[in-house]
Parts: structure tokens; sequence; C-alpha cells
């Protein structure tokens, strides 16, 4: 099998390989510590000072350096998408695809592909909270054999606005307000809604970012689309439209509002704990990759444009064909060397495939090269290890701040022939990137399609294809997010907007805000729908309908104190270890508890710093003095009433069922007396009192955390 190894990056140039990016070394010298230019030392402690207490000295070289390089630690953050996280992987193609595209690493299942991906968000700062509503960057970069071809996408499929001359708008609304820097990391306030309520055709994005999909469990529970039209090219020249699309092999799952937001304070790094964990771990996020692909020929039969990325293909109408899966395996060793300072271009592209004039992607194919410029100080940032591609760089482009090639020779431009004509030009057939060639005709003007201007087809396309609770909780997002705005004209202004995707749903966001019921002559306030193939629902835009077979790095919480039924405790731990999940036994205090039966059991975690907002699930093994002791304990009942409230599966044995009832839980069956020898599986709380078979309560409970939550308990308000 064929790896390109990013631990032994290739030199950017490889005449320079000797001197350039490494420093000089004597074998077997590099683990003293020195200067930044070499020079051993005997301390790092103590400045250099006229005796023990007198003044410092100016000609101390290591304190000013260390000094002054602290001084210097910090580089602009990224304007949108500052707080991130990152992983090493590998891509491989499952066949080859060349009669789609005639890129390098779509072509043989053999080769590994490297990756770096950082996820992100989109609106706070370094700093702020991983689970605040908002979308997700899904940012790939593919270091193939022809060069890095970088996938910059998000977890929702379609964007805020259509033209990126709109974008530093967009981002000065969300943006905190610029007078008192409030809030931090929130789209809930009125510059935001103000804007969003006057530019209709952020619509459809808003929809998705009210729903589920902008609080996800983890960033290996979310998908990743491209957004933008590309083209796939063949080698015979032939394109083809195509849109990218990561689907998780664990499915798409989200938190809940309420836990969104106590996770803000319990573990404000809740997503990058949880990728680092599960990498540390073991269980590699996986994500395949797949393309809907259009024919040039049908490029006009849509409801909607192509180029507006605004607009989803829906599957029904285009399937997703999955043609390779990407393996995340490694973490950072670095993260300011690597997460930090990685250098995402959207105009990263390699040969077989090509651009769209989708007027939003042509904005980004400057953008990215211009911030790189002001973040990482200057042209060179491609030679920073992380950025640099595995293929050898050879070009004219010298000097500048800090440069690490060092060019060798006169002949620093093209042509030369002093320079024996070097480096060479390619051809096609040799690798040459060349840009498809699209035939465009047209007058200068500033102007919107009329393809471009129906706002709310594919909103209210999205608002059908939901469940009732997805569609519950997209109504209590929206409530809460026009709740903290303060101006009610751009309450009403949005619900206005609202009434053009769905009557209904404006009509339950009004009642929850204080604004009326907007009419029908609001309502019909659209703009021209563009004929062609649409659906009334799709099914793939449900996270009802994701995977839910599998309970691979959950994690699961079992709470219990001196005298549990150690036996229970172990067989279910091993049951549910043996499906992959993860259990943290958690008491009042870190050390060991004893089991009725006298055995010493490890406390992993204690009340004092977990919640069960950080757990998937559950489980009260039983044992009389232990649920005794748990019953006087505020923090068990208000674990286990989050718990239950977030729609978590909760599993109990024996006298665990009564520490249950103690915490009324509403509107659920409990195993009792009369249901002895029987597994009772409410709502996703699975109980049984004595008698039952282990393995068929360890199935039930199994079957109930694949299945993530348990909406229907919401209903029972
Ligand atoms: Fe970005 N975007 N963007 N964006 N974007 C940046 O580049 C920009 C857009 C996305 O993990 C910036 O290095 C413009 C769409 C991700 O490092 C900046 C427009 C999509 C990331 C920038 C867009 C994205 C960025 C900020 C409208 C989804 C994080 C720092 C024309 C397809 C990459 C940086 C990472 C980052 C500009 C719209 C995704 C300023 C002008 C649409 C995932 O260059």
């Amino acid at each position: 099998m064929k790896t390109n190894n990013r631990d032994k990056p290739v030199m950017i140039d490889e005449h320079s390989k000797d001197r350039a990016l490494e420093p000089a070394r004597v074998d077997g010298q590099d683990t003293y510590f020195t200067t930044d230019q070499g020079t051993r030392l005997h301390t790092t402690d103590d400045s250099l000072k006229v005796g023990a207490r007198g003044p410092t000295l100016l000609e101390d070289f290591h304190l000013r350096e260390k000094i002054t390089h602290f001084d210097h630690e910090r580089i602009p953050e990224r304007v949108v998408h500052a707080r991130g996280s990152a992983a090493h992987g590998y891509f491989q193609v499952y066949e080859s695809m060349t009669d789609l595209t005639r890129a390098k690493f779509l072509q043989d299942p053999s080769v590994k592909t490297p990756v770096f991906v950082r996820f992100s968000t989109v609106v706070g700062s370094r700093g702020a909270a991983d689970t605040a509503r908002d979308a997700r960057g899904f940012a790939t970069k593919l270091y193939t054999e022809e060069g890095n071809f970088d996938l910059v996408g998000n977890n929702i499929p379609v964007f805020f606005i259509q033209d990126g001359i709109k974008f530093p708008d967009l981002i000065h609304a969300v943006k905190p307000e610029p007078n008192s820097e409030m809030p931090q990391g929130a789209s809930a306030h009125d510059t935001f809604w103000d804007f969003a309520s006057l530019v209709p055709e952020t619509t459809h994005m808003l929809m998705w970012v009210m729903s589920d999909r902008a609080i996800p469990r983890s960033y290996r529970m979310m998908e990743g689309f491209g957004v933008h039209t590309f083209r796939f090219v063949t080698a015979e020249g032939k394109s083809r439209f195509v849109k990218f699309h990561w689907k998780p092999l664990l499915g798409v799952h989200s938190l809940v509002w309420d836990e969104a937001q106590k996770l803000a304070g319990k573990d404000s790094d809740f997503h990058r704990r949880d990728l680092w964990e599960a990498i540390e771990s073991g269980a590699y996020p996986e994500y395949e990759l797949g393309v809907q692909i259009v024919e040039e020929e049908d490029e006009h039969k849509f409801a909607f444009d192509l180029l507006d990325a605004t607009k989803l293909i829906p599957e029904e109408l285009v399937p997703v064909r999955r043609i390779g899966k990407m393996t995340l395996n490694r973490n950072p060793d670095n993260f300011f060397a690597e997460t930090e300072q990685v250098a995402f271009m959207a105009a990263n592209i390699v040969p077989g495939i090509d651009f769209t004039n989708d007027p939003l992607l042509q904005a980004r194919l400057f953008s990215y090269l211009d911030t790189q410029l002001l973040r990482l100080g200057g042209p060179n940032f491609a030679h920073i290890p992380i950025n640099r591609p595995i293929v050898p760089v050879h070009n004219h482009q010298n000097d500048a701040m800090a440069q690490h090639k060092i060019s060798k020779g006169r002949a620093q431009y093209q042509p030369n022939s002093l320079g024996g004509g070097c480096p060479m030009m390619a051809t096609e057939k040799l690798g040459a990137f060349v840009h498809h060639a699209e035939k465009v005709d047209g007058h200068k003007i500033r102007e919107r399609s009329e393809s471009f201007k129906d706002h709310y087809s594919q909103a209210t396309l999205f608002w059908n294809s939901l469940s009732a609770p997805e569609k519950a909780h997209v109504v209590d997002a929206f409530r809460f997010e026009l709740g903290k705005v303060e101006t009610p004209e751009i309450r009403q202004r949005q619900v206005d907007q609202l009434s053009r995707v769905d009557s209904e749903l404006a009509r339950r966001v009004a009642e929850g805000i204080g604004a009326s019921v907007p009419g029908k002559e609001v309502q019909a306030a659209k703009g021209a729908v563009k004929q062609g193939k649409s659906v009334a629902e799709s099914k793939a835009l449900s996270m009802e309908n994701t995977v839910k077979d599998t309970i691979k790095s959950r994690r699961i919480a079992f709470l219990a104190a001196d005298g549990v039924d150690g036996k229970a405790l172990m067989q279910l731990e091993a049951a549910l270890v043996a499906e992959g999940a993860q259990v943290d036994v958690i008491a009042r205090a870190l050390g060991t508890i004893t089991s009725a039966d006298g055995k010493k059991i490890m406390v992993n975690k204690s009340l004092l710093t977990v919640d069960s907002v950080v757990y998937d699930a559950v489980f009260v093994p039983g044992g009389e003095a232990s649920i005794a002791t748990l019953k006087t304990q505020r923090s068990v009942l208000t674990f286990l009433q989050d718990a239950f409230h977030h729609c978590k599966p909760i599993g109990a044995l024996g006298e665990g069922v009564d520490l249950l009832r103690a915490a009324h839980l509403d509107g659920v069956d409990l195993a009792d007396a009369k249901a002895a020898g029987q597994v009772v599986s409410s709502r996703g709380v699975v109980t049984a009192v004595n008698g039952a078979k282990p393995s068929a309560f360890e199935k039930d409970l199994i079957q109930a955390i694949a299945q993530h939550r348990h909406w229907e308990r919401e209903t029972v308000e």
C-alpha cells in the first residue's frame, strides 16, 4: 500500500533540502535547552543580575530573547471560524473515478492521501464555547500527489448569502455588537436579526441554523458539505457539475439546546475534548465522501440555480454516490503550529476539479489568500510545515518575510537559458492544471440573476422534511433568538419572513415572542419561483432518518456508592465496552468504592467534576446501601433529572429503579415487583427488578442508547 507520509514532509524546494527547513544540528545534541541561536544554557530560571538582589543587566541575551518571543506569540485570530480544533488522517477512494474526473487522488483505491481537517464554530472568538448555536466549519486539506486540494466546507449545505460582496455585512451583523462587544459567539441579538430579516436570501440557512444541526453532539457526528457547485473534469476534458458531501459513519446527532447552554459553562471545550479523546482512544472518526453529479446539459432543469449557494440539490433528484472514506487517526502535536497556522484556501485545487461561476465561491477564491497574508505575516505561509504540499515546489517566488527556501543559481525568472530553462512547464498530460475552457459571454452588470430570486421554497422544503420534535426545536430556537431581540419591529419583520416559509411556523414563533401572526398579503410577498424539478419533502434533511445502530464511542455514566451491586455493574460495563462505548463509574469522591460483596471498584470521575450533560446515557446499578446513599445526594437526583429532560437513555437495575422513582421521571413506566423477571422499556428508560435476564436488559439498553435521544418524552409536557 502506498502512503504519502506527512511525518516526513517533502521540502519546499529540493535544491535547498539541506539547509532551508531544518536548522543545522549535531546528532545527539538536540535534547539540550538552547537559545534560538543554538547556544546551550545552564538555567532558564534566573535573569542575569548584579548580585542576587541587584538590577538586571541589559546584556542578558536569554532574558531578552525569551521575553521578546513571548511578547510576539499571538497572531491575529481568524476573522470568522476563529475557534477550531483539528486532526490528521487519510482519505481513500473506493474505486477509480476515471469516468468522472482525472483527479489523481480519486483514481487508485490503494493510495492513502493524507488529510488535515479543522472543525470550527463561525462566530465565536478563539476562547468561545464550543456548543454555541452556530454553523460548523468542516475544512479538509487533502495533500494529494498533484498538490493540495482544500475542501473548505460547513456542516450545513447552504449559505446565508448568494454573493460574496455581502459577506462583510453578514459577519458584521452576527459578530458581537461593535459598541458593547456583546454577545460572544451568539446570533441571538438585534444586529444579526436586523440584517437577517432585511435580507430574504438568508431564510433557508436560518432554518438550518435554528435546527438541531447547529448544536451537534460531536464533530464526529455531523455532515460536511462543499456548499458550492464545483466541476469534475475528465482527462478527455468532459466537465460535469458536482456537489461534495461528507457523511459521518456514526450518523448525524445533536445536543438539546438547554444542554448546549449548560455545556458552555460546564465544559466549554466539549467538542474539542470529544474529538481529541475519541482519537486517543482509537475510536477514529470516519466520514464517507459523497458526490452528486449533474450533467452539463441538465444544468437548467431544476427549480433552482446550481450557482446559487442558498440552494441544495435534494438527494431524491440527484442521489449522493459514496466514493471513498476519510479516517481521522492522529491528533496534532502542537495546536499553534498545526491547527492555528493551517491556511485553508478555497482556491487550492487540483487537476480534474474546477470552479463554477457561483458568485459566492468566486469571492472566496481570493479572500482566503488575502486573509492568510495578514494572519501568517506574509506570502511564505505555504512554507509552514502544516501547509506544505507533499510534492516538490519549484518556482521563482523568492524573498519576503520568513523565506524558508534557499534558491540557488542566478536564473530566478522565466523564461531563462542560464538556468537550463528550469523549472520546466508541464503539459496537461504531465499533470498540469488547465482551466476548464468554459465559454462566457455577457455584459458587465451589478445584478442578481432572476433564477436566484426564490428565497423561500427550499426553506419550506426543509421545514416540511423535519419530524415533529425537530420542528418543535426549530420553533423554540426562533423563540429563543428573537426573544433576545430588543427591537419589536425586527422581531415582527422576521416573523413576516417566516410566514413565507410556512404559516404554522410563523404562528408558533409569533405566539412565543409577542408578535402578530402575519396575514395572507404578507405571506404572499415572495419572489419569482423558477420552473423545474423539485420535491416537496426530502428524507435526507431530517436527522430522524440518520444512522441509529451503534453505540460506538458513546459515554455512559454509572452512578454508584458503597454497597453497589458490583456484579451487575461489571457485567453491564463489559457488555457496553464490547459494543465500543466508554463507561465512567461516578461517585461522590475519587478513589474507590466497595461493592456489596466487598470488592473495590475504581471511581473514574467524581460528582464534583462532571454532570449528566457530558454523557450520552446513565445507568444506576442496584445495591441497597448504594441507593440509600445516592438518594440523599442532590447532585445525583439533578444528574438523573437533567439526563431525563435532555431525553437521554437511562437504565436501572434492582434497587436502582427506586432511585429513578425518587427523581420523579414523569410519564415513564418503571419495573416493579409485578414486573419481576421482565425488562420494562418506556420512553428510553430501561428498568428491571430481580429475575430479569441480564442479556435482555443489556440488549434493550444498548438499543435505547443507539437511538441517541428519546424525543417522545418532550410530548409529555
Ligand atoms: Fe469562509 N472564510 N468565507 N466560508 N470559511 C474563512 O479564512 C469567506 C464561506 C469557511 O478552519 C476565512 O483562514 C468569504 C462559505 C471555513 O481555517 C476568510 C466568504 C463557507 C473556514 C473567509 C466565505 C465557508 C472559513 C477566515 C463569502 C462554506 C475556516 C480565516 C464569499 C462552504 C477554515 C481564514 C479554517 C474561513 C472568507 C463564505 C467556510 C476570511 C469572503 C460559503 C470552514 O478568508
